[in-house]
């Protein structure tokens, strides 16, 4: 039995207009490998155009309202770049989104900004947070990204322990300064830029540090930042069930942190995670997700590449919301594990693609959003006014 056409309706519907997704300003700059960067003549080099882009996007998907800033890269002079990002928001109709610390360009961080052994560098690195939530303060942006490199790379060479502490105690300082509302969100990767021990490196450690910082830090979760045979949405269920799940990273990757667009190697991965997520929600946990993107598109056209991520995870979310969950239940219950597998992955199977097309349609939206930007030439509009100047814009690699 699986739900009938109506209630299937009444869910898609649901499950879209509940659907948005921040996009990252940095996924629409020049971004590279370890080895180089290939420019591309539409790359945006300025928050202006980065802000014409996250508008465009929004205007064929209408799901991404928001932008995540990084502090250096778009707000180089920090607070006082803050009025220029609020006439941008009312000029291009988005808003700034969560507000990331860069906490690891600066060359006082080579040997790490938080935990540094220096205590005048961590000072520095704290006061870089602080700021950072002035400006979300002033942005009206809930969330404060925290992302580390801290780490080491050689046995022996650093106290792991001291700088745990040192970890806490900036957590908790960081903390004090939020205001009502807003979130601190402690994002935790294995490895990368360290290669031996990284200080925040997986779920366990941010849930402590959140836990320890205060009840308005959560745990950030970028899909690209576990090993590879890691069970995603089982870190997602326990960090739901524990209520620390702040939000998520979305990227999609074959190796490491590989930044590739979500879904476009393991589709089902991010399916079975939307399917944790859809069970919080019937249970009603008091979770609060913010859905964000964290890629990086060297190869490809930055928009389009953005628009198909856009897509992409609007359709894997309404997959996973018409599966039949008290069905499932019931052959969880009684351990029918071939029926239960069928319909979840009947589920996954499913092509909803009708459905969000129909739903654009009905909200004013091009049926075909990717189909859209190629139509309407914006891409190339921008490649030809911005081609000419192929200046690098500060972004990773
Ligand atoms: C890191 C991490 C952070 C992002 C930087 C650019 O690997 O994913 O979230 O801000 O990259
Ligand atoms: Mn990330
Ligand atoms: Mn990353």
């Amino acid at each position: 039995m699986t739900h009938s056409e109506s209630v299937l309706y009444d869910l898609a519907v649901e499950a879209l207009d509940s659907f948005q997704i921040e996009i990252p300003s940095w996924g629409f700059a020049n971004t590279g490998t370890r080895f180089g960067k290939f420019l591309q003549p539409a790359a945006a080099t300025t928050i202006e155009e980065k802000f014409s882009d996250a508008a465009e996007v929004n205007r064929l998907t209408g799901v991404t309202p928001t932008m995540a800033l990084h502090v250096l890269w778009d707000l180089p002079n920090g607070l006082e770049d803050v009025p220029a990002v609020a006439l941008l928001e009312s000029r291009f109709g988005i808003r700034a989104g969560s507000i990331n610390p860069n906490l690891f360009q600066d060359q006082e961080y080579k040997f790490g900004s938080l935990c540094n052994p220096s205590a005048a560098i961590r000072e520095r690195a704290l006061a870089h947070v602080l700021d950072s939530i002035e400006i979300a303060k002033r942005t009206g942006s809930r969330d404060i990204s925290l992302w580390l490199a801290d780490g080491s790379n050689y046995p022996g060479t650093q106290s792991i322990r001291k700088r745990i502490a040192w970890l806490e105690e900036a957590l908790v300082a960081a903390h004090a300064h939020l205001a009502p509302g807003q979130r601190l969100l402690v994002e935790y990767k294995p490895f990368e830029p360290a290669f031996y021990h990284t200080d925040i490196a997986d779920w366990g450690m941010s849930s402590h540090l959140c836990r320890v910082a205060g009840p308005q830090a959560r745990v950030l979760v970028d899909t690209g930042h576990h090993y590879a045979a890691q069970n995603i949405e089982q870190i997602v269920a326990w960090l739901l069930h524990t209520g620390l799940l702040g939000g998520f990273h979305f990227n999609d990757r074959r190796y490491a942190d590989d930044d590739l667009t979500l879904g476009s190697i393991d589709p089902y991965q991010i399916f079975r995670i939307f399917h944790e997520l859809h069970c919080s929600r019937t249970e009603s946990l008091p979770n609060a997700v913010a859905f964000m993107i964290d890629q990086s598109h060297n190869l490809k056209g930055k928009i389009e590449a953005t628009v198909q991520t856009v897509v992409a995870a609007q359709e894997l979310w309404l997959k996973a919301a018409l599966i039949d969950r008290e069905r499932l239940a019931a052959l969880q219950e009684t351990c029918d594990l071939v029926a239960a597998e069928e319909l979840f992955r009947g589920a996954f199977w499913r092509d909803v693609r009708p459905m969000a097309a129909a739903w654009r349609k009905t909200r004013g939206l091009p049926a075909d959003p990717l189909a859209a930007l190629r139509e309407g030439g914006y891409s190339e509009r921008i490649a030809r006014e911005r081609g000419s100047r192929f200046s690098v814009v500060n972004s990773y690699a």
